[in-house]
């Protein structure tokens, strides 16, 4: 007897089996990198690390949909799984919180933690939460002016949607239906302050109906999910039909950064409850049950994330540090003498580390 065949979730979205685990692998690393960079700045190699953790499996799905090297990002602080997914690697991630002279974000001239990339159409991030929301709208519109199929995805916190720039940036994009992701990526903290003392209402993608334009919550750590809505935002956009704000309510695993301790302000067994929604176990569980991951796949991806990570880590530190002589280059738009745009890293001996 014929059996009616139930087709998983992410190939009623076009995606095939290897997309998913290659979105998968994304996560790992990401994370990886995340976690390494938290015992770099232990050991005092770098000054400072805004971590992901929790929210890699939005990040990374919501990013998949973008066209590198046609689109715009306009990320925030917690970055890393979306700026990886759109073309940074592991090293150019660690070498810029190295700060190191050949950093492709800013030559180590930015705070640390402060990366991007022009070659990857990253715009730096940038600390005063929200100013990268202005930014990309202003992508869009310059892109609309030249008619140019140009989408621009930023992302920032639930508590950074209520400065008074967002509720601007976003008005305009719904008044000139410019080709926008406006991605929320709602942790339930901004810094100490939970989400009941930050947001009225408690939904930031309700807003979305004052400004002209859709707005949906989806579950942060179910990648699919974040995948579906994105996909259907991105494609809006290119149609001409404007705007979209996706709320994705994820977990913040760690502390806010390494400057804080969240035990002084999170109940232990709220922190603890965090780990059930990490979207990492969750999406494993999910391609195992759909036949898509088996443990010689999980062993060997783990494995060769581990790989990378180590050889990113060894080639970033070995990069040259900036010296004072040409300080002022990459600083100024009209640099003093000799400064260029800076490329995406090359091994510094060839990678053999
Ligand atoms: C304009 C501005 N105001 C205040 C701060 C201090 N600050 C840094 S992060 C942060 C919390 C932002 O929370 P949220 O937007 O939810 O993002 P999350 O860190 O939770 O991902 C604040 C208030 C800042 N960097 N910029
Ligand atoms: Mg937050």
């Amino acid at each position: 007897m014929a059996q009616t065949e139930i087709r998983p979730r992410h190939a009623e979205l076009g995606l095939v089996d290897e997309d998913v685990l290659a979105m998968y692998r994304a996560m790992l690393l990401a994370r990886a990198v995340d976690e390494r960079m938290w015992l770099m700045q232990r050991a005092g190699k770098i000054a400072f690390i805004i971590s992901g953790q929790g929210h890699e499996g939005a990040q990374v799905a919501i990013t998949w949909p973008m066209r590198k090297g046609v689109d715009w990002m306009a990320p925030f602080y917690r970055s890393i799984a979306s700026t990886m997914t759109f073309g940074m690697s592991a090293e150019d991630i660690i070498t810029a919180h190295l700060a190191k002279a050949d950093d492709v974000s800013s030559g180590g001239r930015q705070m640390p933690g402060h990366y991007g990339g022009a070659p990857y159409n990253i715009v730096s991030l940038s600390s005063p939460v929200g100013t990268q929301v202005l930014h990309a709208v202003g992508i869009a519109m310059g892109a609309w002016v030249r008619g140019d199929d140009v989408v621009a995805m930023t992302s920032f916190g639930e508590g950074t949607s209520n400065q008074g720039e967002i509720h601007e940036a976003m008005n305009f994009a719904g008044v000139h239906r410019l080709p926008v992701i406006f991605a929320c990526e709602n942790n339930g903290y901004a810094i100490s302050v939970p989400l009941d003392r930050q947001v009225g209402g408690g939904s930031v993608a309700a807003r979305a109906a004052g400004y002209g334009m859709p707005g949906v919550t989806v579950d942060g750590s179910d990648p699919i999910a974040c995948y579906a809505a994105a996909k259907e935002a991105h494609e809006r956009a290119r149609r001409g039909d404007g705007p979209t704000l996706i709320e994705a309510r994820v977990v913040r695993l760690t502390s806010h950064s390494s400057d804080d301790d969240q035990r002084r302000y999170r109940d232990p067994a709220e922190v603890e409850a965090l780990k059930a929604r990490d979207p990492i176990p969750a999406f494993a569980t999910e391609l195992r049950q759909i036949g898509v991951l088996d443990d010689v796949t999980d062993e060997r991806l783990r494995a060769e994330v581990k790989a990378e990570v180590n050889a990113a880590s060894a080639r970033a530190e070995a990069r040259p540090e900036p010296t004072t002589s040409d300080a002022h280059e990459r600083v100024y738009a009209n640099p003093i003498a000799g400064s260029g745009t800076p490329t995406p890293l090359e091994p510094v001996d060839g990678g053999s580390h």
